[in-house]
């Protein structure tokens, strides 16, 4: 029944969210891929020339006919052969002057010849696009995406040729109201192919998703499901953990879809001890391996509890930034080691990723360095809450960030929204967003960053109604820089009228790195460093808080940011410059950090 209600739900989802792709396949690292990286040639369309034709209907001899001259009186206005060529993945801001600011359409080409086995279906698959893509294969559409931080993909088995194809993607990255984001948030709008393009080559029924933790309930049980998507879609299949000697069968039913439970004791992953497992689920046609570690999280009143005991999330909030880029998206591997490497040697054992998800090596590396995560959706500042289709486009980013992350042990909260102000049409988007997480992954825990106010001059109240739909409350306060100075923490005390668990999901301060003065000197590390002295102190007086997230690892880009010679459009609350300098403040709560660490 519960396995009926549940196909139900996947099977309108992944009609309503992947109209114009295929449903996502998870796990891409574990199957045979070949990645179309490097340089890709690229029109930049401000009027979207290449899209609408002059009347603005959509035409049907776009550039992604990509159109040669046949005869020399033939007029053809475009051509993708310039020797201008932009990275992929990569956005196009950081890599050239010109296009550092602009917001609106690029078209991009890649070329390449593929072979591939004969009964076997080839995906096109796309870490992220921010923030409108379109995609065609030598010519005709195969699929489109809008949401700038989650995956998609779209089949092309039957368009793809053994020489010649050509890839074309338009990336729109122009901001709107009814976008999730919407037009004003605090980083910078990065556009392009950001993330890594694939051809995913899989065999005809293949295992597209699955979902293998700990139980909900028990800590002896492995328990989960798994979705074939092919025509054989009735098969014998096992669960393999070789290091447990675990090897149990199963059967899908004629959906392809088949619940299991798997009675084991495993190790369990926990950030001193991230304990992965090889996990393979093979079928009759198909085997796939990821690598999971196995842990439980739960909330007790106001405590957190990581495997049963209580656990102090000693976090940092993190930007996906690029270390050492002069302000580019964060793209490889490499880059979510640095940054995730800077937390670690915080003392950190827990990250907030803002304020989307980041990209999947942040979620792979947290699993295996051993950090907690939470991660969370563009639900930032002033969303249209009462237009269906902006709700429509948080439930797909949602959907999207929980199908590609369930199966990774790091990340325990899913974070609904962040700073949204009170109404009642935002609580009925959030509860629904709420609800639909704990369906799509029962296991974890919800959250979101809420506002608090005063009920009196030293009396801080968090009572947020969407308080009583998560599971921990999440809350940003700036006490000490938007919020008077930074010795006004000493008087102030904090109240909830929730039994939960609190994690300070931001505070903290701007400072120029090199830049000094004494400690009520603005920009200054030594005021960053009085605002991080005094907020730590005021914080341990929370009796409900179980964690931090002060904002921010590393000084970020963002527009909103104008202050020439201190900011000149970067963000500077970071501990970190943008150069991978570190600040007196990160030493003060590394040094903190360490002593609760010491204290255990
Ligand atoms: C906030 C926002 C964050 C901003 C930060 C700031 O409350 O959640 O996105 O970047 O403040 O620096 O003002």
């Amino acid at each position: 029944m519960l396995g009926l209600f549940r196909m139900l739900i996947v099977t309108f989802l992944s009609v309503f969210t992947c109209l114009y792709a295929s449903p996502l396949i998870i796990n891409v690292d574990g199957r045979s891929s070949t990645d179309l990286h490097g340089n890709w040639n690229f029109i930049i369309d401000p009027y979207e020339t290449g899209y609408y034709d002059y009347r603005y209907h959509p035409s049907e001899n776009g550039y992604f006919k990509n159109r040669k001259p046949q005869t020399k009186s033939d007029r053809v206005e475009y051509s993708f052969d310039s020797e201008d060529l932009l990275h992929v993945p990569g956005d196009w801001n950081s890599q050239s002057e010109k296009l550092f600011l602009y917001e609106g359409t690029i078209w991009f080409k890649k070329s390449f010849n593929y072979r591939k086995k004969p009964d076997s279906r080839i995906f096109i698959y796309f870490g992220a696009i921010n923030y409108q893509a379109k995609v065609y294969l030598n010519g005709e559409f195969v699929g489109e995406h809008e949401g700038g931080f989650t995956p998609f993909n779209s089949e092309i088995t039957n368009l793809i040729k053994e020489e010649d194809n050509f890839l074309i993607v338009k990336a729109d990255n122009r901001r709107y109201r009814e976008a999730v984001p919407t037009l004003n948030t605090d980083w910078f709008n990065y556009g392009g192919i950001t993330r890594r393009v694939l051809l995913v080559e899989v065999p005809e029924t293949f295992v597209r998703d699955y979902f293998v933790q700990l139980d909900k309930n028990s800590r002896n049980k492995i328990s989960g499901w798994a979705q074939l998507d092919g025509e054989n879609k009735e098969q014998k299949f096992h669960i393999l953990i070789p290091e447990l000697k675990i090897d149990n069968k199963y059967r899908t039913d004629r959906t392809g879809y088949a619940r299991f439970d798997v009675q084991a004791e495993p190790e369990l992953w926990s950030p001193e001890n991230p304990k992965l497992y090889n996990v393979f689920i093979e079928t009759e046609s198909d085997t796939i391996r990821d690598r999971i570690g196995f842990r439980k999280i739960e909330v007790n009143g106001t405590d957190i509890l990581l495997n049963g005991k209580p656990v102090f999330l000693r976090g940092i909030s993190i930007h996906e930034e690029a270390p050492f880029m002069d302000g580019a998206r964060a793209y490889a591997r490499e880059h979510a080691k640095i940054l995730l490497n800077w937390a670690k040697e915080l003392n950190c054992n827990f990250v907030r990723l803002a304020h989307y998800p980041h990209n999947e090596y942040m979620t792979r590396i947290a699993d295996e360095i051993g950090l907690l995560v939470w991660s969370e959706i563009p639900v930032y500042w002033t969303i249209l809450w009462e237009n269906e289709a902006t709700f429509n486009n948080a439930r797909l980013q949602l959907t999207e960030m929980i199908t590609r992350d369930k199966n990774r042990a790091s990340v325990i909260l899913w974070s609904m929204a962040n700073e949204t102000p009170v109404s009642e049409p935002r609580l009925q988007f959030l509860k629904k967003l709420a609800d639909l997480a704990r369906t799509l992954d029962p296991t974890r825990l919800i959250t979101a960053a809420m506002e608090r106010h005063y009920i009196n001059e030293h009396t801080l109240m968090i009572d947020d109604p969407f308080g009583e739909y998560v599971d921990v409350l999440g809350c940003n306060s700036y006490i000490g820089w938007y919020d008077g100075l930074p010795a006004k923490c000493d008087s102030v005390e904090w109240k909830t009228i929730y039994d939960k668990p609190l994690i300070m999901s931001e505070f903290g301060a701007g400072a120029l790195y090199g830049y000094h003065g004494d400690k009520l000197t603005r920009w200054t590390e030594e005021f960053q460093l009085y605002v991080y002295g005094k907020n730590l102190k005021m914080l341990q007086k929370i009796p409900f808080i179980r964690g931090m997230t002060p904002w921010i690892l590393k000084d970020f880009r963002s527009p909103r940011r104008p202050l020439p010679v201190i900011q000149d459009f970067w963000n500077r609350k970071g501990l970190v410059s943008d150069k991978g300098q570190k600040k007196q403040a990160y030493y003060l709560l590394k040094e903190f950090y360490d002593e609760i660490i010491q204290k255990k």
